[in-house]
């Protein structure tokens, strides 16, 4: 099948195209490589090195065998997203493209506003782009569990049936999400699925839960690593938890660590990404999949980080930094995963081998994590409405502020390669 896949460059986008290509698929990608940048800007890096992109198509080539198409730019601009769907005509696209940190998200007004305007524009321009380009071609959304926020109740598929004053209905399930990033997800989950109601466009809406993993069985080589973000903005809870331990820094389940949310191993969401490419929807349909392993508290990560770094002759200890999200941190989660088994989906492997391996891959590359330490305890505030200060020698001065509008103008490097 020919996969054009949005955001190629990034730590699910990469490993994706690996995975499609060895599974025989025809794979083009693009991207504007923000997520290079915007780590920069926070004073981080990955902690794995990831060579450049020509470089990463000339390894692909080399150890594979394979030709990976590429192009470089910004979904904002609409004629480049119909430049690549004209070129390619893609049976399938796989949206990555989008800003996808909630701590980013919360640093100030402008990082808030270009999270949204970045993500819904771009969501836009590929409806109206496949509307009028490949009006057959099936539009795999990476959407978000915590578009669900963590209601008391289970969490169905998308949607569920509601009895109101003695009528029924099969409703979208409420969204609560909990950071202006995790609203952008919730407001492309309602313009994906006006677009395929509309112009009758084939739509899966992925609600992924929290990504973890230094790498997939396709990674058979340094040069086909993937990034691995930890500092505080980029990184995610479980992969920060090895860092940490690693760095000899405690381990920071914030608050109570009560909060539980659904994890998935880089290789299991590769199978289930591909496993919703490869089953389209037969005719027009808005259909949701969550997409996750299993639900943890990040108490129970905690603690199962620790008991592995011991393994790796570390001494880790945990310690609860007050929580600087606006969150429940002791709550009932159950989220429902039915579509994704009904397809063929399994786990592959267990938790702690997943750990272990991480464990083993940053102690390789500990290094690139020391020159990083002080970028990894947590500084951004969801109360605060300007965490720059916080930030201070991470975050570069605030944009000046516009007559005409409150988007902070693009920033040259913004717009230019990496
Ligand atoms: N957390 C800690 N300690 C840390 C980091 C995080 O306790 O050092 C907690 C957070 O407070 C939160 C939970 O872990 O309760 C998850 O936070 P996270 O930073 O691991 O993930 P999140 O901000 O929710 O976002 C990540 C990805 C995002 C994706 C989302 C899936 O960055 O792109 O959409 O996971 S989900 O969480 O299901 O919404």
């Amino acid at each position: 099948m020919k996969v054009l896949i949005t955001g190629i460059d990034g730590y699910s986008g990469w490993p994706l195209a690996l995975h499609l290509l060895g599974r025989g698929h025809d794979v083009a990608g693009l991207d504007n490589f923000v997520t290079r940048r915007r780590v920069k800007e926070v004073g981080s890096h990955s902690a794995t090195p990831i060579p450049t992109f020509p470089k990463r198509q000339e390894a692909v080539r080399r150890l594979l065998g394979k030709e990976l198409r590429f192009y470089k730019g910004d979904m904002t601009n609409y004629a480049f997203v119909r430049h690549v769907l004209e070129t390619e005509r893609p049976e399938a696209v796989v949206h990555l493209a989008e800003q996808r940190s909630a701590p980013y998200s919360m640093i100030d007004v402008h990082h808030a506003v270009r999270t949204q305007v970045d993500n819904l524009t771009g969501t836009l321009h590929l409806v109206y782009g496949i509307r009028d380009v490949v009006p057959e071609a099936h539009l795999v959304k990476m959407g978000t569990m915590g578009e669900y926020g963590t209601p008391n109740v289970d969490i169905p598929e998308g949607f569920f049936e509601v009895e109101f004053h003695g009528r029924k209905d099969r409703l979208p399930f409420p969204r609560q999400a909990g950071s202006w990033y995790h609203w952008s997800k919730v407001f492309d989950s309602g313009d994906v699925m006006f677009g395929a109601r509309i112009f009758g466009l084939r739509a899966t809406d992925v609600m992924q839960g929290v990504l973890y993993g230094t790498r997939t069985p396709e990674i058979t080589d340094d040069a086909l690593l993937t990034r691995f973000d930890f500092d505080e903005t980029w990184g995610t809870a479980l992969n920060r938890f090895v860092v940490e331990a690693v760095l000899g820094l405690p381990i920071t389940p914030y608050g109570a660590g009560g909060q539980k949310r659904g994890f998935i191993a880089l290789e299991d969401s590769m199978q289930s990404l591909r496993l919703a490419v490869e089953n389209p929807p037969k005719g027009p349909e808005y259909r949701v999949f969550n997409q996750f392993d299993a639900y943890y508290s990040v108490n129970e990560l905690a603690d199962l980080v620790q008991r592995v770094g011991r393994e790796f002759g570390l001494s880790p200890t945990i310690e609860h930094p007050p929580d600087p999200r606006v969150e429940a941190e002791q709550h009932y989660y159950h989220p429902i995963l039915e579509n994704l088994p009904a397809l063929g989906y399994k786990r592959s492997r267990e938790l702690e081998d997943v750990v272990r391996e991480v464990f083993r891959d940053l102690l390789k590359f500990k290094r690139r994590l020391v020159a990083r330490r002080h970028v990894v305890m947590p500084v951004v505030q969801w109360r605060e409405a300007d965490n720059r200060g916080h930030l201070s020698g991470r975050v570069p001065p605030a944009p000046a502020p516009t007559p005409t509008a409150s988007v902070a103008p693009p920033t040259t490097s913004d717009r230019t390669p990496a």
